[in-house]
């Protein structure tokens, strides 16, 4: 990317003043550095939208709830935990997006993740605006009579803040299946009401299929077309993939099933590298592993007798491609340069905001395909979308229908990052052409509204 000293002065100078106003945000300024620096050279020749002032208010959070949690645990103590709504931006449909309860949970990633979910909702160009929410409490060594303890009290205050018509939350980070029944369970309760609150419910009340499976899957539809521009395929090509959740186990099996070696998988512990390849009997014993019995990856490597590398990320490997999958900055400049030098062709973000900004300049140096999350892992947040609309008609469609529609989907985005980002005959700068595709509907709305 090469931005001229005029737009960079432009771009440090409305950093500086959103740094002031969000200070230690490190997260959120992040978030907002990486789209701004695409944002302000393409609105340049557009006045309207400086004096309207649509960059100002797109990094503005409609609102902000934050409340106190309290609940009681196994033995009898009153614990109290911080529960957050951050509603960041409805131009175009209701504010959505995930849940996420872990101990690092803050005011500043949840408005990094809002405010990328407002892009990334635009992009699917369903009626979806954008929001984050979750709290500091960690699930991890919680009976699940806790964790149904603690969902059961962060619902009771966020029912206040949400509805079918103005929020709906869903998963994210360490809020799965079992969250959203105990909280959807709990809303029900309090509003006798069956209505659709929450996305990523159980398919028996309400639930869309293929939701689970969507965020994963979507990543590697997502590089399957950036090969495809390329003339190639998944087919033989090695993959890493971090992370053990929900994200990445559904990437693995797409990868499985389009020909590609899964050779590695991680947690917050460490990761496996299983150079024979991870086959779907393998990934099995993953998902019982960490959906199941909520144990650690490392026990993969004692049972298959791979190596396992404690506290460590896998980018160091040598691979073709690369699904980062955990969490946001897990990708640094020294471990891009390694995937880089070990011939790495192409990077697809399951995660939200894996790669930091220094390891996306050498990606791009590099000339090689990245996807970011904002188009790469909004499969899932669109699959939420249709279990909105199957909810509001009170009706349920079939999975190889939303199959086909979740690819549809994908090649969609991929097709409006091409049409915003393309430099030459088959180069792409993915990243800008997200950036600029998402923003353009949100600002459009926004502009028809006036100052509001
Ligand atoms: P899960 O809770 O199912 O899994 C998270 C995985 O990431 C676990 O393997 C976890 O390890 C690991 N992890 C979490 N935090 C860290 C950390 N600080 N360092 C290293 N590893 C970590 O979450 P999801 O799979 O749902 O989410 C993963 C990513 O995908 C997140 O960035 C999320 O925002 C994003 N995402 C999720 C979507 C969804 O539909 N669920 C949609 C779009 C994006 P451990 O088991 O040790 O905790
Ligand atoms: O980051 C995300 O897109 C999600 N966690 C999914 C949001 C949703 O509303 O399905």
């Amino acid at each position: 990317m090469n931005i001229s000293t005029s737009h960079q002065h432009s771009i440090d100078s409305f950093m500086s003043g959103l740094i002031r106003r969000n200070p230690g945000e490190i997260e959120f300024q992040q978030a907002v550095q990486e789209v701004v620096s695409y944002i302000i050279p393409y609105i340049e020749d557009k006045p309207l939208y400086k004096e309207m002032q649509i960059l100002e208010r797109l990094c503005e959070p409609d609102r902000i709830v934050i409340f106190r949690v309290c609940w009681e645990d196994d033995k009898g103590n009153i614990r109290t935990q911080r529960g957050y709504r951050v509603q960041h931006n409805n131009s175009i449909g209701p504010y959505k997006g995930g849940l996420r309860f872990h101990h690092s949970v803050n005011q500043s990633i949840l408005k990094f993740l809002a405010f990328e979910q407002t892009f990334k909702n635009s992009l699917t160009s369903l009626p979806m605006g954008g929001g984050k929410g979750g709290s500091d409490f960690n699930p991890k060594d919680k009976s699940s009579n806790e964790v149904m303890r603690f969902c059961q009290s962060f619902m009771t205050e966020l029912s206040r803040y949400i509805g079918p018509n103005i929020d709906v939350p869903a998963g994210d980070i360490g809020v799965g299946a079992r969250e959203i029944g105990y909280m959807f369970g709990q809303h029900k309760r309090l509003t006798n009401e069956f209505t659709g609150i929450l996305t990523g419910k159980g398919l028996e009340y309400g639930g869309s299929p293929i939701r689970v499976e969507a965020t994963g899957y979507g990543a590697v539809y997502m590089m399957e077309e950036m090969l495809k521009l390329q003339n190639q395929g998944l087919e033989g090509k090695t993959c890493l993939i971090s992370g053990s959740g929900n994200v990445a186990q559904y990437a693995a099996e797409k990868c499985i099933q389009l020909g590609g070696k899964v050779v590695t998988l991680s947690d917050s512990s460490g990761f496996i590298h299983d150079p024979e390849g991870i086959n779907e009997e393998k990934l099995a014993y993953i998902v019982d592993l960490k959906t199941n019995k909520r144990a650690r990856i490392s026990e993969y490597a004692v049972h298959y007798g791979v190596e396992y590398y404690p506290d460590q990320r896998p980018w160091k490997i040598p691979a073709d491609i690369a699904f980062p999958c955990a969490t946001q900055n897990e990708i640094n400049a020294q471990d891009a340069t390694a995937l880089v030098n070990n011939g790495c062709i192409a990077i697809a973000e399951g995660a939200n905001m894996p790669t930091e900004i220094d390891a996306i300049r050498v990606f791009q140096k590099a000339g090689i395909l990245f996807a970011p999350s904002k188009a790469a892992n909004a499969g899932g947040v669109a699959i939420s979308g249709l279990e909105m609309s199957q909810n509001s008609g009170r009706i349920t469609w079939k999975e190889q229908d939303l199959q086909n529609r979740l690819h549809e989907l994908m090649r969609d985005i991929h097709d409006q990052c091409v049409e915003y980002g393309r430099e030459s005959k088959n180069k792409v700068d993915y990243l800008k052409g997200a950036n600029i595709a998402g923003f353009t509907k949100v600002a459009n709305a926004m502009l028809a509204y006036g100052v509001v």
